[in-house]
């Protein structure tokens, strides 16, 4: 598998999955700008990452089917039985964090997508800040009683979740207004995967001889 990948933003999850998946996957570092740029439109015609290239060469796109793919095809067994009500809990999270956690940060970050006017963006950006702690509140009370987002055990959610719940942290104090996402995001960041990735970003992090992180591979475009 490749993953492309770019610092900051929502990818790093797919990173540590990966990670924790204990198999074999290179990454692809696209620059910011890259995103919306030529090359990366052959690999995702929507210029976002993360974006996955599968061992029969195919693209996946969407954090939740790029999550569950890598899930899915891990020895490590991290997905819940077909039918269960783990499973349930699981779809529910992975759609609530893309389309309602997720969401919540587009107008804070790109108000451009919304209003053509500059001079209306840092309201816009203001008022989007009141959904963002609504939901940042909803996950606090929801960490209270769980070490993970399922339960006990880190999952295919917990990497997810850290990525997009640290861009709070420049808008809001968690330690005051929301201190169980705030302890969570200390565990996550000391969990083997997730420094991994973070490690990765800062570009501090060596391939590995016995698998798993393979090396980076350059933006090409890919024939289609
Ligand atoms: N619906 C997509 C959204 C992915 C997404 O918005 N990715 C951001 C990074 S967090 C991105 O690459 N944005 C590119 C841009 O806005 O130019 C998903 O859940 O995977």
């Amino acid at each position: 598998m490749i993953l492309y990948y770019t610092p900051g933003t929502c990818a790093l999850g797919a990173m540590a999955l990966l990670r924790h998946a204990e198999r074999p996957f290179q990454l692809c570092h696209v620059p910011r700008d890259a995103r919306m740029g030529p090359i990366f439109r052959t690999v995702n015609p929507h210029g976002h990452v993360p974006a996955l290239v599968t061992d029969d060469d195919r693209v996946l796109w969407e954090n939740s089917a790029v999550l569950i793919h890598i899930a899915q095809h891990s020895p490590a067994g991290l997905m819940p039985a077909a039918g269960s009500a783990a499973e349930d809990e699981l779809n529910v999270w992975l759609s609530y964090l893309g389309s309602e956690f997720h969401a919540a940060f587009y107008p804070v970050f790109k108000p451009q997508l919304f209003l053509r006017d500059d001079s209306l963006h840092d309201d816009l950006r203001r008022d989007s800040l009141k959904n963002v702690r609504r939901q940042l509140a909803y996950i606090d009370v929801h960490l209270e009683d769980n070490r993970f987002v399922m339960g006990d055990t880190f999952g295919i959610l917990d990497p997810y979740l850290t990525a997009m719940a640290r861009w709070g942290e420049r808008f809001f104090d968690y330690e005051r207004e929301f201190p169980n996402l705030g302890r969570y995001l200390e565990r996550m960041r000391a969990e083997p995967s997730i420094a991994f990735a973070l490690a990765i970003e800062n570009g501090d992090e060596q391939p590995t001889v016995d698998g798993g992180y393979a090396g980076h591979t350059d933006l090409v475009p890919r024939d289609v």
